[in-house]
């Protein structure tokens, strides 16, 4: 164990009266401080953290949110149909630019980047593949991987193909088995080149606003086909492991990790002294934060009877991304099970004082760490698949990075086993339901030019991850 540092406590007095003068004097004052001066510990200065050399760093983004003109999905024909502002359209052209894209993420000192695989173009008629669509994706890995940048591949963000959405998506029984499918075809085709897989992105927060405030396709709002909807995700979940897993045994290829991208967040009681907001905020920790990773861990999970759920397989789950941004407070309003789970008062909270971003969600770094602990629990290296802001002004989002990466090297230094960090996202996106306002991106995209270009945080980004160190 190392000893505390120590420093001297200066004399108290010069010595220019006499000797016994200053004895007595001394021994009166009952200072003897000046004669011996005692040693009092200091608290060691907390040092800088240094990464693994192997550790992750990069950004993500997803197809439909970058590619632009995903014409055959539930998300563009809902965009259509729903009073949106500003539509996906050619969003931000990657399906054309990736490799200029992944240039800047190079030169950013990137060393892994996660997107995602657009379903129906792959898929775009039922038990149709598209191999021209499978090319496209083969040359988006190669094109990384010729930069030394490793794929971490997601097999669904949130959109459907067409078909699938109108014989009912995940409330269909049909759909895990569909799904599992197409991932077995895409993992043929692309495994060889790929080593991290994330079946699923956000399934709670998929279910929660396409199924209960019905705010994304298929806008529906009921708590009972919301889980179903879970159900499926999970049995779908089950299935790609499954397949993903049984392809690369038949083929010989070095085994790969599988994981889900699960959204985080903290969730804090309105009034810290009334018990029903303190249970109100550990009931939606249980629900939204574990329930989900519980059953991909041990094959099962319930939450007080409204949902049960017994999985084929234990453990289908080799790490887990975390996608964090923020915390949210509630507070309960009545003894119903709904009810208990609470609404939020974020707005008129006095203590939530972090900085807001442009779609008004706190930045609250302290979150990741306690995240990051708690999910240490289970034992399974853990990924930040997301973290990031639209921020106001370029210079919140560089102090944003460094907080969160400070707060992720606490927890490392406590024992947390984290393998990487991404930032979300890697250039400007489509923002769900919120059009182009919100702006994520390490590189800004001049929507009417397609022009890119870095941002400054970006580049404080890019000097941590060189470092490989974050002070303390
Ligand atoms: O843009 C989304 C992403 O698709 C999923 N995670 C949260 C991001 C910001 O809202």
């Amino acid at each position: 164990m190392r000893r505390p540092q120590t420093q001297k406590v200066k004399p108290c007095f010069k010595r220019h009266v006499a000797a016994g003068l200053v004895l007595l004097l001394l021994v009166s004052m009952n200072a003897g401080c000046a004669l011996f001066p005692k040693r009092i510990p200091v608290k060691p200065a907390p040092q800088a953290f240094t990464f693994p050399k192997d550790f992750l760093w990069g950004a993500a983004t997803s197809a439909h949110q970058v590619e632009g003109n995903n014409t055959n999905n539930d998300w563009w024909d809902w965009e259509q149909s729903y009073p949106f502002e500003e539509r996906s359209g050619r969003a931000s052209d990657h399906w054309n630019r990736f490799d200029k894209d992944f240039q800047l993420a190079h030169a950013l000192g990137h060393n892994v980047h996660r997107f995602s695989i657009e379903w129906s173009r792959i898929e775009p008629r039922e038990g149709e593949f598209d191999l021209s669509a499978i090319n496209h994706y083969r040359q988006v890995i190669l094109s990384l991987k010729s930069k030394g940048i490793k794929p971490i591949v997601t097999l669904n963000h949130f959109t459907l193909p067409l078909w699938l959405a109108r014989q009912g998506g995940w409330l269909s029984d049909q759909t895990p088995e569909l799904f599992g499918r197409y991932v077995q075809t895409v993992t043929e085709a692309l495994g060889s080149e790929v080593h991290y897989w994330i079946t699923l992105n956000e399934p709670m927060a998929y279910a929660f606003h396409g199924y209960m405030n019905g705010k994304w396709p298929p806008g529906i709002k009921s708590l009972p086909k919301a889980v179903i909807v879970l159900k499926h995700l999970l049995e779908g979940h089950v299935s790609a492991y499954g397949k993903i897993k049984a392809v690369y045994v038949q083929k010989g290829w070095p085994l790969p990790m599988v994981g889900i991208a699960h959204q985080v967040l903290i969730f804090a009681p309105c009034t810290e002294s009334a018990w029903g907001d303190r249970f109100s905020a550990k009931l939606r920790n249980r629900l939204v934060n574990h329930l989900f990773i519980q059953a991909m861990v041990h094959g099962k999970a319930h939450f007080f009877g409204l949902f049960r759920v017994q999985l084929d397989k234990p453990r289908t789950l080799d790490f887990i991304g975390l996608n964090y941004y923020t915390r949210e407070f509630v507070s309960t309003h009545g003894m119903q099970l709904s009810e208990m789970m609470g609404e939020e008062c974020a707005e008129k909270h006095p203590r939530n004082v972090g900085q807001r971003n442009f779609l008004g969600w706190e930045t609250y770094p302290e979150g990741l760490y306690t995240l990051l602990k708690d999910f240490s629990g289970y034992k399974l290296p853990i990924l930040i698949s997301e973290n990031g802001t639209c921020a106001n002004q370029d210079g919140e989002r560089t102090d944003f990075i460094a907080q969160h990466i400070k707060a992720m090297a606490r927890a490392m230094r406590e024992g947390a086993p984290v393998m990487g960090y991404l930032y979300w996202s890697l250039i400007d996106t489509y923002e769900w339901g919120e059009g182009f306002g919100p702006r994520f991106g390490l590189i800004e995209v001049n929507y009417k030019t397609q022009e890119r270009k870095i941002r400054e945080s970006a580049k404080k980004y890019s000097e941590i991850i060189r470092s490989g160190k974050i002070s303390a």
